[in-house]
């Protein structure tokens, strides 16, 4: 190969190399990173034919059909027409904000690329999927607000089950996307993890996610604990010329005498006032569970706009089914920005249907024109690239009026039933609903939302799984071993609620342990980062970037297996999901594109039986010539 590159080489075809020519030109060993990494696609492919994708183990159904994606129609010579973050590019994000609360028509975020799918599909869309459609989409609709697709539990569920470099999917949408806004959803001072971080390492992730490519910070405290927001909205601030979007989180029901007393109308007005004086530039009421009812939303929107002069961004969840009706009123009370998601990855626990609610509005004051063969389109690529992920589907097959009782995030009731599983007590799903709801009580009626959300469900399976109800925590408390996460929290871990914590729980959880109600991030010492890249060196030598030190700083574990995954097999995100999730039937084969215009094709032509090793050797067909390799049979 190597002599076939030199021969090939213009240089040298046109008779011009001199003593310098190897020297001068390293493009010559380019074979052997090819060879490499072809070598290394073959290994991950012979692990899942042999043993599986360990992510759907358990869960396959080898008779199931899936179907190729029509892709979109577009023009892909034709230009990107300027979007809204050419906007902020020209007016700054002061300037922006008020733009945007004085523009009448209504403004659509698609979640599509990010809560939609961890609301559905336990965050498992991969890049592959969401690259194939990005750019069209981009050129297609370029008067969308904004996509929503980083953050939240995306960081975490890439790294550690997708073996994909969340930093890279970033760059990647920002390439294919260069006009619209990009969006991502940041936990606070828990940055995208579950637990509070040093300052500066959220301070340095804030300005690393605007130089890859993040425009929209949505930020949130998982207690609707003010310092707990303050911070990350000053570093957006100071560190970004992007927008701070801070959040109220919306628990309980306004409008319900007995669920207002401590979150009622007057309790979200004070926080989004305060919201505004941190200095945020768009304000988020974020309904992550759904809870936020037609009426309720019009009272609050119209409260809203009176007590702040931001522009206002709704977010919710549609596991009543409601959520429609909810965007209605709010548009007629004059909401700036809905949040929604493509129609087949909406409803349930994701967001309301995008195609449908600017059907809604068609011919209304509000109306913000979309194509609407176009947006149905891309629904229908979702909809057959959803079922490369469905052992990931929850069971939810209709919208339920239960949330309103149990008020688990959109996001966590995808994850709650697998976690049941996993302790073998799906059969009293029905119970760990309930007792959600009763622990919430328990804990003095908090915000539900990650990580608070989770520390609920936490509980709520370890009541359940050792026969205990929440009366018994008073009663047997000193006896109990509470999980962590719940111990943490009543320590002060992840902030404070509303009205503190009721203390006579917080006394049999913690037992001697002192609360403190100060910021945890101030219990932290900052990251030092010479010496963390120093450390970062050594350990995984120096071929790093800056963005693995931080992947690696948030998420130590995660990120060392995420790296040694990759030496072994490398860049697995480049490889179609029916294929990174079931491999290939013996006479199958996929075109696997390994670098930028080099395309492998792969075929499998047998799996030989298991050797006396342990082993079984499998034939690959790789761009017509047969490549066998020996893979270590676990299954
Ligand atoms: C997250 O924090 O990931 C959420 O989606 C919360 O709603
Ligand atoms: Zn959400």
């Amino acid at each position: 190969q190597f002599l076939q590159n030199i021969i090939a080489h213009p240089v040298f075809a046109a008779g011009e190399a001199n003593v310098d020519f190897i020297k001068d030109h390293p493009e010559l060993f380019k074979f052997k990173a090819r060879q490499d990494r072809a070598t290394k696609v073959l290994s991950f492919l012979g692990d899942v034919i042999v043993n599986g994708n360990p992510d759907v183990k358990g869960h396959v159904d080898e008779k199931r059909e899936l179907r190729k994606p029509r892709l979109p129609q577009y023009d892909p010579g034709v230009a990107y027409t300027p979007g809204t973050k050419d906007k902020l590019t020209e007016l700054g994000p002061e300037e922006f904000s008020k733009w945007l609360r004085a523009d009448t028509a209504i403004h659509y975020t698609d979640t599509t690329l990010r809560d939609a799918h961890q609301s559905l599909l336990a965050t498992r869309m991969r890049t592959f999927d969401m690259l194939k459609v990005a750019e069209r989409f981009a050129k297609q609709h370029p008067q969308t607000f904004s996509l929503e697709c980083w953050g939240g539990a995306t960081f975490d569920v890439a790294l550690r089950f997708l073996h994909e470099d969340p930093w890279d999917r970033l760059a990647k949408l920002r390439k294919a996307v260069p006009n619209i806004l990009l969006q991502m959803l940041i936990r606070g001072a828990n940055g995208v993890g579950y637990k509070a971080y040093p300052d500066n390492l959220t301070e340095r992730f804030v300005q690393q996610a605007a130089e890859t490519g993040i425009d929209v910070f949505r930020i949130f405290d998982s207690l609707n604990w003010m310092p707990g927001m303050e911070a990350c909205i000053g570093f957006v601030r100071n560190k970004t010329d992007r927008l701070a979007e801070a959040s109220i989180c919306y628990t309980g029901d306004i409008l319900d005498p007995k669920r207002n007393r401590k979150y009622s109308l007057d309790y979200y007005l004070r926080l989004a006032k305060q919201i505004e004086d941190a200095g945020a530039h768009i304000l988020c009421i974020k309904d992550m569970a759904g809870l936020l009812k037609p009426y309720a939303a019009q009272e609050l929107i119209t409260g809203l706009r009176d007590t702040v002069s931001l522009p206002i961004h709704l977010h919710t969840h549609d596991t009543s089914s409601l959520q429609a009706a909810t965007y209605l009123k709010a548009v007629e009370a004059g909401v700036n920005v809905i949040d929604v998601a493509l129609g087949s990855l909406s409803g349930l626990t994701s967001q309301p249907n995008f195609n449908s609610v600017v059907e809604m509005l068609r011919g209304q004051p509000r109306h913000r024109e979309f194509n609407q063969y176009s947006l149905n389109e891309f629904s229908n690529y979702w909809e057959t690239v959803r079922e490369y992920y469905y052992p990931f589907e929850s069971d939810l097959k209709a919208g339920t009026s239960e949330v309103f009782q149990h008020e688990i995030p959109g996001g966590q009731y995808s994850n709650l039933r697998p976690q049941a599983a996993a302790l073998g007590l799906l059969d009293k799903f029905e119970t760990i609903k309930s007792t959600f709801a009763d622990v919430n009580l328990l804990f003095g009626d908090i915000v539900k939302v990650t990580p608070s959300s989770k520390v609920v469900g936490d509980m709520a399976l370890f009541l359940v799984s050792n026969n205990l109800t929440t009366a018994d925590v008073l009663e047997k408390g000193p006896s109990l071993n509470f999980p962590e996460s719940v111990r943490e929290l009543f320590r002060g871990d992840i902030g404070q609620p509303e009205g503190g914590w009721p203390t006579d729980v917080q006394k049999a959880i913690l037992k001697d342990e002192k609360p403190f109600t100060d910021r945890p991030n101030e219990h932290l010492a900052p990251i030092d980062f010479d010496a963390e890249w120093k450390k970062f060196e050594e350990k995984f030598g120096a071929r790093g970037k800056f963005t693995d030190l931080l992947s690696w700083l948030l998420y130590p574990k995660v990120f060392e297996q995420y790296w040694a995954h990759l030496q072994q097999y490398g860049e697995v995100s480049i490889i179609p999901t029916p294929v990174f999730y079931y491999g290939l039937e013996p006479g199958e084969e996929t075109i696997i594109d390994i670098a930028k215009g080099k395309s492998i094709i792969v075929g499998l032509q047998s799996i030989g039986p298991v050797n006396d090793d342990g082993n079984r050797t499998i034939f690959f067909n790789l761009n017509g010539q047969t490549r066998n390799l020996e893979v270590r049979d676990t299954s």
